[in-house]
């Protein structure tokens, strides 16, 4: 079975054919028979937060997921509740700590909310960790089985950057609602009328925030130890020095459905946003999750129907000549993303219309972006300038200059 022609279960699940899901997140073909670490896609974002019963309730309200299963203390668990949702192929795992001393509750201390474990799924969990432990990984978890009425998913972990690990599912042989340990169930979340019956279909990548000097040793580790290929995305100190002061390399496995931009902080006039990141999050970590939507416009009524704030784009930026040349026709009126503050980028492949939140937790760190592609499969480096001079406005009310 090759993993550039295979759908996960979960994408099945979601009714996303190949092609949908080609278009959404910009899917290229690839041989994976010379692949050391054959990745066939996301398997779940595990987060530890400071009450997933809340967490889970915005997720579902706000972002309009579905709650699908569920363990805690009712169903033996009595470390922590762990709540699972989903939206098209996306899984989104909350865990918030019952027991005073569950390691949830002292990862949630150091870091506030954020995402422990970036969990993909392969169709050989063996062979990757035979190849990342060759290539020095730290290994977290050996290669092993776990069972229950539902069949066997093998299951294994290598440490990524700060506390973040990657747990490699294979869950073929699987079909219970998540894991072993956990039961079905379902939202007692009533959608509002008219709301959306999704407001994303799938993950397009995550970005990672790693400390100073440390980009090219990450993009090094994705590249040797997880077999995956830089893309050609990069923001240099050009760019950096005067805006936000970051550089950025972008690796993607081998078909392209998983996508990890690495961010450094460059020293700049001000303090960097990634600095503000690292110094509140204390540590590396993951900063941002995109979510491909279908339809970007609707998916920002509803997320703002629900109270859900975004970086605001000045009127300057749809006015701007050059932007305007740039970008040329798009699905919509201009007006319409003017509305909305969405940002559109254009490359020799195509073009990307793309928004960001605000940080939805406590602290300023991680956030979420939308991002609707027709063809392009960069990150919207053409907005770069509009986004990092959008972020030093939230940063200077934070009080950082
Ligand atoms: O993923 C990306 O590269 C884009 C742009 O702090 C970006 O979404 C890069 C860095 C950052 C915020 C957005
Ligand atoms: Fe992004």
């Amino acid at each position: 079975m090759s993993v550039n022609d295979t759908l996960t279960s979960e994408e099945r699940l979601a009714e996303l054919d190949l092609d949908t899901l080609k278009q959404l997140v910009g899917l290229v073909e690839y041989d994976s028979a010379g692949d050391p670490f054959p990745v066939t896609g996301w398997d779940a974002i595990v987060w530890a937060v400071g009450n997933a019963t809340q967490t889970a309730h915005f997720f579902q309200s706000a972002f309009g997921m579905e709650l699908i299963a569920y363990s805690g203390p009712e169903t033996g668990n009595r470390d922590h509740m762990s709540y699972v949702l989903k939206s098209g192929a996306i899984r989104f795992v909350i865990n918030g700590g019952v027991d005073p001393d569950s390691p949830v509750i002292a990862h949630h201390a150091v870091h506030g909310d954020g995402i422990t474990d970036i969990a993909l799924t392969v169709p050989d969990v063996d062979k990757c960790i035979e190849h990342a432990r060759a290539q020095g990984a730290t290994v977290l978890e050996e290669p092993h089985d776990v069972s229950d009425e539902h069949g066997t998913v093998r299951i294994a972990a290598i440490a990524a950057y700060g506390d973040t690990r990657h747990t490699l599912v294979n869950r073929v042989h699987y079909s219970g609602p998540y894991l072993p340990g956990y039961v079905a169930r379902t939202s007692a979340h009533r959608k509002r009328p008219g709301a959306p019956k999704r407001i994303f279909q799938a993950l397009d990548h995550i970005v990672g925030n790693v400390e100073l000097g440390a980009m090219d040793q990450w993009v090094d580790f994705y590249n040797r130890v997880m077999g995956f290929t830089n893309m050609a995305e990069f923001i240099g100190d050009d760019i950096a020095t005067d805006y936000s002061a970051l550089m950025s390399k972008v690796v993607a496995s081998g078909n392209h459905r998983v996508k990890f931009p690495l961010n450094e902080p460059a020293l700049g006039k001000k303090k960097s946003q990634i600095d503000e990141y690292l110094e509140f999050y204390r540590g590396p970590g993951a900063q941002h999750l995109a979510l491909a939507t279908n339809d970007i416009l609707r998916a920002v009524d509803a997320l703002v129907e629900e109270g859900v704030e975004f970086l605001a784009t000045p009127d300057s930026y749809y006015s701007d000549p050059e932007l305007r040349a740039r970008i040329g026709e798009v699905r919509v009126p201009i007006e319409e993303l003017q509305k909305r503050g969405i940002l559109v980028d254009r490359d020799e492949d195509g073009y990307l219309l793309q928004i960001f939140t605000k940080p939805t937790g406590d602290r300023p760190t991680v956030f979420f972006e939308l991002i609707e592609r027709h063809g392009s499969l960069g990150f919207g480096k053409g907005n770069f300038k509009a986004l990092f001079e959008a972020i030093e406005r939230e940063q200077a009310k934070r009080g950082n200059f």
